[in-house]
């Protein structure tokens, strides 16, 4: 704190100590929005703020808007708010790309976050009253964060004996086409095709419920689904209903990989031979 500062906060100390004591005074609220690198809603060194991000301040009930400020270049933010009454602190995200960190992790309040992160009060507050002797509060933060993306894959392969397990001398098939999908089915995220050894990879946007679903080269169909006791070396595509598609599978925030969902694939050619 330098002269200029202190000089500045006994000038309020000064009027804290004129006013009435009944009439509410006004408080600094702070002062950071930072990039949670590592999304665990604590302030880690080398993680920086971030600039230009809209905060507000509302009243306790959010049916009113008090004040409204943007983070400075280090990410820095200072409102003026009553003491005495109920203040909540609301941060914008400032794109579709971010998150809310987790709220009140860690130990510490100076390196929280201290917005709800999801539900209708995410980005605020809880409500909060400062009393009538605080000039200034810089524990009021808020983290925010890209959201976790994971791998889905990664295997789809030729059944040749076609018993829905993958079996030693079973190789994987090139070209199949695979689609990651919301769990209702109603909207695509990303499409790949499985390469030479039959592998393929689908990265999801962020956590939450997905189904995958193959489009297989032309001549094959898919194995039954589920067989033997490994997810592992099982098949995971449904034949029928959804036809193509896997069941729901929830990732996780903290998933990173998912490497079991497979596909086992019948040749058309085999199978007819198999029936001449
Ligand atoms: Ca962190
Ligand atoms: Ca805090
Ligand atoms: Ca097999
Ligand atoms: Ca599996």
């Amino acid at each position: 704190m330098d002269a200029k500062q202190i000089a500045t906060l006994l000038c309020v100390a000064i009027t804290v100590t004129v006013g009435q004591a009944s009439t509410a005074q006004v408080a600094n609220i702070g002062n950071l929005v930072w990039m949670d690198g590592n999304r665990n809603g604590v302030q880690d060194s080398g993680e920086v703020g971030i600039q230009d991000v809209t905060v507000q301040l509302w009243n306790g009930t959010r049916t009113e808007l008090l004040a409204s400020t943007v983070t400075s270049g280090s990410g820095t933010y200072v409102l003026q708010g009553a003491t005495n009454t109920a203040l909540r602190v609301r941060a914008l995200l400032p794109n579709a790309s971010l998150r809310y960190s987790p709220m009140d992790a860690g130990g510490s309040d100076v390196l929280d976050s201290d917005v709800f992160a999801s539900g209708d009060e995410a980005g605020f507050t809880a409500a909060f009253t400062l009393a009538s002797n605080v000039i200034s509060i810089t524990s009021i933060d808020i983290g925010m964060m890209l959201p976790q993306q994971a791998n889905l894959g990664n295997l789809v392969w030729e059944d040749l004996d076609r018993d829905g397990i993958q079996d030693a001398g079973e190789s994987g098939i090139l070209g199949a086409t695979l689609q990651l999908w919301n769990s209702g089915m109603s909207q695509l995220f990303a499409s790949t095709t499985s390469n030479s050894v039959g592998v393929y990879t689908l990265l999801t946007p962020e956590p939450g419920d997905y189904r995958v679903r193959i489009i297989p080269p032309t001549g094959y169909a898919l194995a039954p689904k589920d067989q033997g006791g490994s997810d592992l070396l099982d098949s995971d595509f449904n034949m029928f209903s959804p036809a193509g598609f896997t069941d729901t599978y929830v990732i996780a925030s903290n998933v990173i990989s998912v490497t079991h969902i497979d596909a086992g694939l019948i040749s058309n050619r085999v199978f007819a031979n198999g029936f001449e």
